[in-house]
């Protein structure tokens, strides 16, 4: 046990985060390293070189000096940035095909879900209704995907090929077969005119915060055959301003929305987003990071950067994600 110490600091609370099974995990893939689960701790903090951390409480990781790098266990780093006393050590996120896949599947669910009219069909066979509706091609529907990164670029591919219009929007320019790409705030009102499905995949920055707000619902299509445009929000809670979400529903500026994530985790039971009918609503299980997937892309990491390579998927302070 000569290796370096990794801390495991977990406050998820739900079974996917169950800190004993990310421990047995880490033990398994991590055999000649010493692997301590926080807060139960039980060294010296001097010894902790690495950690391996899911939400963990602000200030959490200052107590380590000897920190050279943390593992996000997850891909959106959002909670770690807000962190102001965060070690200022390289930090790693989630980027695996694992975890891509998963938001994949999500994101093309609950695409055709809107698009198959699938909240009117369900609606007509709990009331034993035969009224079909005309049912539009895909090539008729105009997808567009906020965020085309890891996640964004991956979803935007698998729609495409199922026949949709995709679009995606980024930060910078990006070049992808078939996906009609939009960059910075002078294209973003173009990319929402075309836009039916609005997918939401950014990460939560001082930028995004609050960007699906009633004036960009405004700007998207309204002359497709949905009658109404469709949001879907997987990205962050904090990405969307949630008064508008509701007024906008209730107006009908928009059609319907699926929402994973929220401001606040866990949805509090009075919150209207439950029970409202044109909401899908999931508990932030868009894609689960995997505890087998996900320790055995941390322990190669490690013995990588200990044997003289370089970090991947390592966070850019400066931009926030
Ligand atoms: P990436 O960092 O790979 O991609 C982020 C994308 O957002 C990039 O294309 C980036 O542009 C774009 N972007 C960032 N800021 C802006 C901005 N101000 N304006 C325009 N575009 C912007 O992240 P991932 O794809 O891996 O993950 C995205 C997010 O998904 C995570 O941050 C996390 O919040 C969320 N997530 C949610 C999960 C869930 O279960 N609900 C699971 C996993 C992730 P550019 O490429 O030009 O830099
Ligand atoms: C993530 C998440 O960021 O699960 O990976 O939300």
């Amino acid at each position: 046990m000569d290796k370096a110490t990794l801390a495991l600091l977990i406050h998820g609370g739900t079974e996917n985060w169950s800190p004993a099974r990310w421990k047995r995990r880490f033990d398994e893939v991590c055999r000649d390293r010493r692997v301590w689960l926080l807060p139960e701790g039980q060294g010296d903090p001097a010894d902790v070189h690495y950690a391996a951390v899911w939400k963990p409480a602000p200030g959490e990781l200052a107590a380590f000096p000897n920190l050279r790098v943390i593992f996000n266990l997850g891909a959106g780093v959002d909670a770690l940035m807000a962190d102001k006393s965060l070690p200022k050590v390289p930090l790693v996120r989630v980027a695996v095909g694992d975890l891509t896949h998963r938001m994949t599947e999500y994101v093309v669910l609950h695409v055709l879900m809107h698009h198959r009219q699938e909240l009117y069909l369900r609606a007509s066979q709990r009331e034993k209704r035969w009224q079909p509706k005309f049912q539009w091609p895909a090539a008729a529907i105009g997808v567009g995907i906020m965020g085309l990164g890891t996640l964004g670029s991956d979803a935007a591919d698998v729609l495409r090929r199922l026949g949709f219009r995709v679009a995606g929007w980024s930060n910078t320019p990006k070049a992808i077969e078939g996906v009609e790409c939009f960059h910075g705030k002078e294209e973003l009102d173009a990319f929402l005119q075309r836009t039916d499905i609005l997918v939401c995949l950014l990460p939560l920055t001082a930028d995004t915060r609050h960007i699906l707000n009633r004036g960009l619902f405004a700007k998207l299509n309204r002359a497709g055959p949905m009658g109404a445009p469709v949001l879907i929000n997987a990205g962050r809670g904090g990405l969307q301003n949630e008064a508008d979400i509701l007024h906008c529903l209730d107006d009908g500026t928009l059609g319907a929305a699926s929402l994973d994530v929220y401001a606040v985790e866990p949805l509090p039971p009075d919150s209207p987003f439950w029970t409202h009918p044109k909401i899908v609503l999931t508990p932030h299980n868009a894609a689960d990071t995997d505890p087998d997937e996900i320790s055995r892309y941390v322990a190669q990491q490690i013995e990588r950067f200990e044997a003289g390579g370089a970090l991947q998927n390592v966070v850019d302070p400066a931009r926030g994600y």
